[in-house]
């Protein structure tokens, strides 16, 4: 290639694409999963695939149960994975918007459930069969309200 076009081509690239302001990276995610979880991973990838940077643990499921516990979480609303995210508990196939939509609207909550692994939700979409399924709003004292539906 002509080295002196070179500087010329990317200095154009740069303006076709310009970095995405800081203020509006997605906030880091924080994962506790089991090793073989597939579904979890998927939800990973859902996860990066918004933007968010995701740091993995993967742990026993006897571990896994007492960061649920710890989290505030009743077995009713268990999922697979538990996450953390800016301060919030995100447990399960939570879309990343929802997530994003709880990040900007801040409500007095510990987070968001989808409880159980239903069927077309983020890292459950991999088979043609899609159930519909809510995310609820865990509220501090454990009680729960509809936060979005799918
Ligand atoms: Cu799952």
């Amino acid at each position: 290639m002509n080295r002196s076009l070179f500087p010329g081509l990317l200095a154009g690239l740069l303006m076709i694409c310009p970095p995405a302001h800081s203020e509006q990276k997605p906030a880091p995610v924080e994962l506790w999963k089991s090793p073989n979880c597939g579904c979890c991973s998927g939800w990973m990838k859902h996860m990066q695939g918004a933007g968010h940077a995701v740091k993995a643990h993967d742990v026993a499921l006897g571990i896994l149960a007492k960061i649920k516990r710890q989290a505030g979480l009743k077995p009713e609303l268990q999922s697979c994975h538990t996450a953390k995210i800016g301060g919030y508990v995100i447990e399960g196939h939570v879309p990343a918007k929802d997530v994003a939509r709880l990040l900007l609207e801040k409500p007095e909550a510990i987070g968001l459930a989808v409880p159980d692994m239903p069927m077309g939700s983020p890292g459950m979409d991999f088979g043609p069969d899609k159930e519909p399924y809510e995310v609820l709003l865990v509220k501090k004292d454990g009680s729960t309200e509809v936060f979005a539906k799918h």
